[in-house]
């Protein structure tokens, strides 16, 4: 029988099925203001949602009265498919979208979280990605990992394939140690980025992000992102993939996070889905919030940038679509295999 209440605490977040849950000082976050920076440099872009509440956001303290830990959790989504990759007219999602919208599958375990601390005299917010907190700030004061050169946190174990969330509470639950930072001299995840998105280690540029144009951006995808777009239709892991701590990391064990069919599905059969299909297709994925427009942009780069002649039949077909943006991406397509 757990004694202490950090022991409690730890005993539940492994029956949840979480991978790791260290605690954090409640209070100002140590790099507070590389975040404030980064907004002031306007590196939120399309995210405007970055910017309500920064003062919040940089301090959990302030997110209700009495808030004095962050507990910090870590979910293994590594998914046991992860071989199937570099398929010949296939498009590439990030495996964190491969399975079930991580969204959903956490907050249920953070709800039953959350309850279970009511009981031992706690209150409770709790977030995965969506909240007003700096998640790798925290993760980084807890020891659960250490903040890489990506500024993806790496975790000894899980290496870089891991979802962060947080229960941020008023019971005093005594603080971890971080841990040493073992990213060497390594510059693997700066060296492979196809638009030098890490500027420095541990500074990161969204508006050179493949991540962000395919995921985040609205409008039209700038033409010089276009070509290092590759293959890609959602996400990019080439900063994580090329981490040497993965070389540890294990299939999750969690089987809604398993690939889903459509990482087969050629890009042709993706460019062609319908609004209802899309909607049918990605239901529970987090593709499902990107919408059919942006995703079907995405989907007409990647052809630009793999296709053959025999695809532009396809595209012309997309370009007779009412949307602008569509029709220009089509069309710039069609004129990448032609110039080809
Ligand atoms: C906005 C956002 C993005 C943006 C911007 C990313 C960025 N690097 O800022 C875009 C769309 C590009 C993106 C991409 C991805 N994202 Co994202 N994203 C977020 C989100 C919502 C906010 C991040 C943020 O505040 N950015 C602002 C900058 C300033 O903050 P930051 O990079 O977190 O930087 C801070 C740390 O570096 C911190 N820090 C911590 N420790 C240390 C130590 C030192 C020494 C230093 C100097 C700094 C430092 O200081 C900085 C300033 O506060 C978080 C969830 C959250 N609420 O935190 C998820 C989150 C960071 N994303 C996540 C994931 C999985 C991804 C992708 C891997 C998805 C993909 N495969 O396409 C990529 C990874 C790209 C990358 N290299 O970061 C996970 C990362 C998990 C992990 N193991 O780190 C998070 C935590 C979501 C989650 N709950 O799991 N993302």
């Amino acid at each position: 029988m757990p004694t202490s209440l950090e022991d409690q605490v730890r005993l539940i977040a492994k029956d949840l099925g979480f991978e790791d849950c260290r605690f954090a000082r409640a209070k100002r976050a140590s790099h507070a203001e590389e975040f404030q920076e980064w907004l002031d440099e306007g590196k939120q872009g399309d995210m405007k949602w970055m910017e309500n509440n920064p003062e919040r956001r940089k301090d959990p303290s302030l997110l209700f009265d009495g808030a004095k830990t962050v507990v910090v959790l870590a979910v293994n989504y590594f998914p046991k498919e992860s071989s199937k990759l570099d398929k010949k007219g296939v498009g590439k999602f990030a495996k964190y979208a491969w399975g079930d919208d991580y969204h959903n599958v956490i907050d249920k375990k953070l709800i039953q979280f959350s309850r279970s601390l009511e009981k031992l005299g706690g209150k409770q917010k709790f977030y995965v990605d969506y909240g007003p907190i700096l998640e790798r700030d925290f993760a980084t004061d807890s020891g659960v990992g250490w903040n890489g050169k990506s500024t993806v946190q790496i975790h000894p174990k899980l290496g870089t394939w891991f979802f962060l969330a947080e229960i941020v509470t008023s019971l005093d639950l005594k603080p971890d140690q971080p841990m040493p930072n073992r990213c060497g001299s390594c510059t693997k995840c700066i060296d492979c980025c196809p638009t030098d998105a890490i500027t420095a280690p541990n500074k990161m540029d969204p508006s050179r992000c493949i991540s962000y144009y395919t995921i985040e951006h609205k409008g039209s995808i700038p033409e010089k992102f276009r070509r290092p777009i590759g293959d890609r239709v959602f996400g990019c892991d080439d900063c994580l993939d090329v981490c040497p701590w993965n070389r540890f990391a294990e299939a999750s064990k969690e089987s809604k996070f398993a690939a889903r069919d459509f990482i087969d599905m050629s890009l042709i059969q993706l460019l062609h889905l319908d609004e209802d299909q899309f909607k049918i297709l990605f239901r529970q994925s987090p593709v499902k919030r990107l919408g059919r427009e942006r995703f079907v942009r995405n989907v007409c780069i990647a052809i630009g940038n793999t296709g053959t002649v025999s695809d532009i039949p396809h595209l012309e077909k997309v370009s007779e679509e009412n949307s602008l943006m569509i029709i220009e991406h089509a069309r710039w397509a069609i004129s990448e295999i032609k110039s080809r």
